[in-house]
């Protein structure tokens, strides 16, 4: 490929508590659904990169956890360790917020925000959820009194609106450099990666309560057999109690659970997929270093 002599490269990283929508963006601006998206908090658990090359950039969009306070246990500890960790290194970052809330959580990231030296972008997402449109301005208005951002930009990940907008600020603020990745390449994690974020998506929605927290899935099989592909996966629980809920009456809610994440990757594949999910219990994982560096979590 022929780079342009001013082509840019860099790292963006995604800042922000849970919810307020990085990982819809991440999957925006690649243009691929990367990040597992929910409803609910803390989704996304590890750092994952989602790369955008363009002909005269490539953006590295780098996903964190949800920046949160609370939960006490490693996990989270280990959440936030990263998510902070990621925010040091991105030569631009992105603090993703919602337009229409401010929390203390915000708060709290803003405080490590302007302790960096790298271009901040706030992001004020959601405006889909602001109306009327007039009550946008004072809402830029107060975010931009609360730190020198280098730019704010009011976008919606979920329906696309700016992004074309948002991609040329950042462009502007990379270094010039040559691509770090192929021209192909979106993610930096590989495919087991994204097979136990799927399983580990329909978790989230599907089981209640605290109950999704204390899971976690480890792939132990995966062969690309041609027209099939063949998956087997551990979803790990923290209390022998909860099992019997996982499992289901009859096993019908893990069926479900395997049932729609085989769909899932059967669309990302372009292939039929064979998912075999077994459950198996580790006591009290999420508070266990040891269980956690095992996992794949920074500790
Ligand atoms: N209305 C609206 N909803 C959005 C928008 N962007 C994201 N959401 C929704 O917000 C919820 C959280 O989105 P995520 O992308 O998982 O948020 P996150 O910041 O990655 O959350 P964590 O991974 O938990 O830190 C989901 O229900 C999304 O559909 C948006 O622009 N408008
Ligand atoms: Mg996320």
């Amino acid at each position: 490929m022929n780079q342009p002599p001013d082509y840019r490269c860099g790292f963006v990283s995604l800042a922000g508590r849970s919810n307020v929508g990085k990982s819809t963006l991440l999957n925006a601006m690649v243009g691929e659904k990367l990040s597992i998206v929910t409803h609910k908090p803390q989704t996304t658990r590890f750092r994952q990169a989602g790369i955008k090359t363009t002909d005269n950039a490539q953006i590295v969009f780098v996903d964190t956890p949800g920046i949160h306070r609370g939960g006490g246990k490693a996990l989270n500890r280990a959440m936030n360790r990263t998510a902070l960790q990621t925010l040091s290194e991105g030569d631009v970052v992105l603090f993703v917020v919602e337009t229409f809330r401010w929390t203390a959580e915000d708060e709290d990231i803003l405080g490590h925000l302007r302790q960096l030296d790298v271009p901040v972008i706030a992001v004020a997402n959601k405006i889909d959820r602001v109306t009327p449109r007039e009550k946008l301005l004072p809402q830029i208005q107060s975010l931009s009194e609360k730190m020198d951002f280098a730019a704010i930009v009011p976008v919606s990940a979920l329906r696309r609106t700016s992004l074309a907008e948002l991609e040329k600020v950042i462009v502007d603020l990379l270094p010039a450099g040559p691509p770090l990745y192929p021209a192909g390449q979106q993610s930096d994690r590989d495919e087991q990666f994204h097979a136990a974020e799927v399983i580990r998506e329909h978790l989230l929605l599907r089981l209640q309560q605290e109950l999704p927290y204390g899971t976690q899935v480890g792939i132990e099989q995966f062969e690309d057999k041609g027209q099939l592909v063949e998956i087997g996966a551990i979803v790990w629980l923290e209390r022998a109690a909860h099992k019997s809920i996982v499992i289901g009456r009859g096993g019908s809610m893990l069926k479900g659970i395997g049932t729609a994440a085989r769909h899932d990757l059967e669309k990302r594949y372009g292939r039929k997929v064979n998912l075999k999910l077994w459950v198996k219990v580790r006591d009290s994982w999420s508070d266990n270093a040891a269980d956690l560096q095992r996992f794949g979590y920074d500790t």
